[in-house]
């Protein structure tokens, strides 16, 4: 199996360049954003409890996504490899990843961190806002808030896989070809 996570702060493009390379390297992918989304979708007791936390930039607490991580992963024995998109957002769900992938004898393989400038997050999750109907999209105080979080809890999340020496940190602005190809040629060194 080959794992791999794409990390980086709200806005930086995980969602668009994981599209990328899940096409090339079919990996298994699993955007806990996503998850979440669908179980507000679904008005679920998860999906309501998440929808209020996330409108206002924070966090969904660890066990309710790692319980979700977990069934997803026990959903796909098939999996040749999972791209990890929106998670681990902190330490403790990143404990919680390595056992879960021990289980399976696995582990993760690389960490790809993107790099972009507050001013450009704020301005792409703005615009996605005016056309995605993302309701943490639409307000600059929100957008900052999830910023904030970001450096909070989930800078922690590098500083844990920094110790394996699995983090290799990628300029996430320029054209999405661009990016996809720094990321290309991490993950084929690797892969
Ligand atoms: P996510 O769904 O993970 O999404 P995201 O952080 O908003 O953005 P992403 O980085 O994927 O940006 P994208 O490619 O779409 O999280 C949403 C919320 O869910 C969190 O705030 C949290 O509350 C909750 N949550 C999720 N996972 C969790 C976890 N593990 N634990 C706890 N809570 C969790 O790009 C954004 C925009 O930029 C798009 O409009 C795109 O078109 C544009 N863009 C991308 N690349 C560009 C480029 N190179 N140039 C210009 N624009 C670009």
């Amino acid at each position: 199996m080959f794992n791999l996570i794409l990390f980086g702060p709200p806005g930086s493009g995980k969602g668009t360049q994981s599209e990328n390379i899940i096409a090339a390297y079919g990996l298994q992918h699993l955007s806990t954003g996503n998850l979440l989304r669908t179980e507000i979708t679904n008005q679920t007791t998860l999906g309501l409890e998440a929808k209020r936390l996330m409108d206002q930039g924070q966090l969904v607490p660890d066990q309710v996504v790692i319980g979700m991580v977990g069934n997803f992963i026990d959903a796909h024995p098939e999996a040749k490899g999972f791209l990890f998109d929106g998670f681990p957002r902190t330490t403790a769900q990143c404990v919680a990843l390595d056992a879960l992938l021990k289980e399976k004898a696995s582990e993760i393989n690389i960490v790809l961190a993107l790099e972009v400038s507050e001013e450009e997050l704020v301005k792409r999750l703005l615009g996605r806002g005016a056309t995605s109907g993302r309701s943490d999209d639409i307000n600059e105080d929100i957008i900052r808030a999830r910023i904030k979080e970001y450096h909070d809890k989930t800078t922690a999340v590098a500083t844990y896989y920094a110790q394996f020496n699995k983090v290799v940190h990628v300029k996430g602005e320029g054209t999405i070809e661009s990016i996809y190809a720094d990321l290309k040629k991490e993950i084929d060194e690797r892969i």
